[in-house]
This record gives C-alpha cells, sequence and structure tokens, in this order.
C-alpha cells in the first residue's frame, strides 16, 4: 500500500521534491478525517467533482484515502441517482458558507426524490469526473483496491448517477445531460451563462455571501450573478427537486461536462470488466454520446465546442475553455482533435504569461483577467486538457501544458487560479485540485500508456 509519504523518485529534481512535499501538505491540512475541503476558508465542505480530482492526486499518497475521499461523497448520493455537489459537514456553522444546509434543505424538500436523512447536501450536480477518478485509484494498486473491494462497492452508485444524468437530464430530448444552474458545470460565472442567465429574475437580496469574507469581489462572482444563482436553486427547491416537474428557468448541454460524462461511460465500462460484468454497454453508450455531442455542439466555423441553450435551442456565441475540454474524449474524429489543437494554440487561448489554458476566449468581449471563470487559467481544465493531448498523440505539447501545470502550482502557492495575463496567482491558495493534480503530474510517467 502506498502511505502518505508517497512513492520514492530518487531521480526526482530537487524543487521537484519540495513541490511534492508541499502539495502532500496541502492535501494533509486540508483532509478533514473522511474527505478533503478544496480550501479551508472558502469552501469548508465537500464538493463533487473537487473530490473526484482531489482523489487522482491522493491516490500517489493513500489509496485508502483516495478511496475514501470517494466513498464519503457517494453516502450523499439520492435515491434518484444524482451525486450532490455539495456534502455539508455538520461540524462547521452555518455561517462558514452560503448556501448552506438550511437553504438547500435537502433532508426534508427532496424526500420525494429520495435524497438521505444524513449527510445533509445541496440539491444540484456537478461534472461526472468521478468514474474516471474511481479508475485511476483502482488502477494505482489493485491488489489493495481488489482486497477492499474498493471498485465493487462503489460501481452501483457510479452507475445509478451516469443513469440518472442520461434520463432525468436529458431535458432537449437530444440525447445530452443538461445542467440547470450555473454551479452545475462547474464553471460558475463563465460568460457562456450570461444569455441564459440574463431571463433570470434575481431574488431579493436578503440573503448573506459568506464568499465574500475570504475572497475579493473583484474576484468573485457579482451580487447580481448571485441573486440569479439564489432564484434558480430556490425554484428547483420548492418543487422537491423533482426534475420531471421543476420548470427550470435555466437550461444548456455543457461541451465540458458531457464530455466528462463520455470519459466516465469508458471508465464504468472498464471498472465493469474488472468486476467480471460485461463492459459493452458502457462503450456503446460512450461512442453514442460523443455522435451526440459532435451532433449538436460543434461549431466548424469556431474550431470548438459550443454551449447550446435550450431555451431557444441555440449555440451561444462564446469560446470557452468548455469547449476545448472534449479534448479528453478517446474516440473524437481526428480532423476534429486537429481543430480544436489549432484553437487551442491560436489567439484566443495562449495565454502569455502562464501557459496554462484560460477559462475564456482571451478576447471575447466579456473577457476579465481576474474574476473566477471569466478569464482566469484554472488548473483542473489545464490538466484534463494535458490528458486530451496525450490521449490524442500530441506528445510534445502535453509535456509543454505538464510542465506549465507544475511550475505555476509551485510558484502561486497552488492557488485556485492564475490570472493568464500576468502570472498572478488569485483566489484562495493552499488549495486542493491544484495540489492534487500537480503532484498527479509529478508522479505519473507521461510516456506510459494512459490508464
Ligand atoms: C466554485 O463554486 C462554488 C459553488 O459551487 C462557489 O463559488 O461557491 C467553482 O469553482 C466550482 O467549480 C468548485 O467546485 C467550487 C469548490 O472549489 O468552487
Amino acid at each position: 500500500m502506498k502511505t502518505l509519504l508517497g512513492r520514492p523518485a530518487p531521480s526526482a529534481p530537487a524543487d521537484h521534491l519540495t513541490l511534492r512535499r508541499g502539495a502532500a501538505r496541502v492535501l494533509i491540512d486540508n483532509w478533514t478525517g473522511t474527505s478533503t475541503v478544496p480550501s479551508r476558508t472558502l469552501y469548508p465542505h465537500q464538493w463533487s467533482w473537487d473530490s473526484a480530482f482531489i482523489a487522482i492526486g491522493l491516490r500517489h499518497l493513500s489509496v485508502r484515502r483516495a478511496q475514501r475521499e470517494l466513498e464519503s461523497l457517494l453516502a450523499g448520493q439520492w435515491a434518484d441517482g444524482r451525486l450532490p455537489h455539495i456534502v455539508f459537514n455538520p461540524a462547521v456553522p452555518y455561517g462558514a458558507y452560503f448556501p448552506s444546509p438550511d437553504f438547500w434543505q435537502s433532508s426534508r424538500a427532496a424526500r420525494g426524490v429520495g435524497a438521505p436523512a444524513i449527510p445533509e447536501t445541496s440539491g444540484i450536480i456537478q461534472p461526472p469526473v468521478h468514474a474516471l477518478a474511481a479508475w485511476l485509484v483502482h488502477c494505482s494498486d489493485p491488489a489493495e483496491s481488489d482486497r477492499r473491494g474498493f471498485l465493487a462497492r462503489i460501481h452501483p452508485g457510479l452507475t445509478a448517477w451516469h443513469d440518472y444524468l442520461l434520463t432525468h437530464r436529458d431535458l432537449g430530448g437530444g440525447g445530452l445531460a443538461a445542467v440547470v444552474h450555473p454551479w452545475e458545470p462547474g464553471m460558475d460565472n463563465s460568460p457562456c451563462w450570461d444569455r441564459p442567465l440574463a431571463r433570470v429574475e434575481p431574488a431579493a437580496d436578503t440573503f448573506r455571501r459568506a464568499d465574500l469574507d475570504h475572497g475579493s469581489p473583484t474576484d468573485r462572482p457579482t451580487d447580481l450573478d448571485y441573486g440569479r444563482y439564489v432564484r434558480l436553486a430556490a425554484t428547483y427547491r420548492a418543487t422537491g427537486y423533482d426534475d420531471r416537474s421543476t420548470v427550470h428557468g435555466f437550461a444548456v448541454e455543457d461541451p465540458g461536462f458531457n464530455a466528462l460524462l463520455i470519459t466516465g461511460e469508458l471508465a464504468l465500462a472498464r471498472i465493469a470488466e474488472h468486476l467480471g460484468h460485461a463492459g459493452g454497454a458502457h462503450t456503446e453508450r460512450a461512442a453514442d454520446l460523443t455522435r451526440r455531442l459532435v451532433d449538436r455542439l460543434w461549431d466548424d466555423s469556431a474550431g470548438l465546442f459550443r454551449a447550446r441553450d435550450l431555451a431557444d435551442d441555440s449555440l451561444i456565441d462564446e469560446r470557452s475553455v468548455t469547449g476545448l475540454v472534449p479534448l479528453v474524449v478517446p474516440g473524437l474524429p481526428a480532423d476534429l482533435v486537429r481543430r480544436l489543437l489549432e484553437t487551442l494554440n491560436g489567439p484566443h487561448f495562449r495565454a502569455p504569461a502562464t501557459r496554462l489554458v484560460p477559462s475564456y476566449d482571451l478576447s471575447g468581449p466579456s473577457f476579465d483577467s481576474q474574476r473566477y471563470w471569466r478569464g482566469p487559467a484554472w488548473f483542473n481544465t489545464s490538466w484534463l486538457i494535458e490528458r486530451g493531448l496525450r490521449t490524442h498523440g500530441w506528445h510534445a505539447q502535453a509535456q509543454h501544458l505538464r510542465q506549465a501545470l507544475v511550475t505555476e502550482a509551485g510558484r502561486t502557492r497552488f492557488a485556485e487560479y492564475i490570472d493568464p495575463l500576468t502570472g498572478e496567482g488569485r483566489g484562495a491558495r493552499y488549495f486542493s485540485w491544484t495540489a492534487a493534480l500537480a503532484l498527479d503530474l509529478l508522479l505519473t510517467d507521461d510516456k506510459e500508456p494512459l490508464p
């Protein structure tokens, strides 16, 4: 079994050893006993896609902790299969984060769709990175994983999660999963959501934003954004979070979200086969979803994927990193991969200071180099694109991005995100997925085939 000290790597350069120790320290400090908080200050609970990214790094320190990370998240799963975007820690006071459990009221309001009595959770979701994370955790120590029956325990929950997405969330009827709140694709205030969000009447300002106790107002979403986030969540809550009866004021098919669902299906196929079941249904689903992703979201004139606004069934005319994330899909047609690479290397995404991938078009009308998902470069999306580049055999380019990710993580003390123009670290420091993903790249061999 791997331990918290990690694998010995005698040939690693000294700065890499320091970085590894620093990243491990972040993950140890942010561990609560059952899971890892994204940040001790800004995000004091367990977040869904954060936990998946964290498990991918944590597996190099302690396979058991990485397993626990995913299993504790699944403890918050609802009977309809939904994996909530936050699992709340009951020891944290309500005032430490907004919206807190008394806003979501999952155990009471969502009884009809099977929210657990404990733990309290949010009612919305985040991108499905979990099956990929579970498979990677397994692959890092298969004997330990089998001995503890990790995959067998986690497989039913992961399957139910994907089934939820492909049934309850196929709101457009085109076979892709839709998101119903800007927090769901994980890129909260992306300019992609401006147009659909503009239709939402903001809620009255009767709530207190805890995020501004820790984050700068110039970095965070605006009060107007928050008014709309609250309205959408409160509307969902009012119907008991029932997807069949809620009339969603926001419904979008996001390319990054669906691309991760495809890689998740491929991971489920491997998990099923390892457990002695047939994996073919998942492989077929992945192929079918890939076709639908291309049919519904590819924009040939722009050379990237766009989000589809289901209110008027049109593609949203913004270039975002979410449109490049489908590089992680192995079955993407080769000509689209080439076009995506051109877009990645072209003027819209070539970050001058960091070499990481900006979250939004550098020349777009709404570009803001500091404000959250409206321009800053993030580590998780760069990690996904690095994986995508390797998936399609673009090793030199992947190596470039890999090096940038590791360097920037260390230089900024594991910042939450980075100004792509100046390289300045922004948001929280000692941020868990930044540390976890840097650690993953430091401890995996880029010459080995991808698991
Ligand atoms: C950010 O989102 C939360 C709401 O979920 C927030 O701003 O309060 C996003 O960056 C999201 O992608 C991330 O999962 C979360 C925790 O790191 O923070």
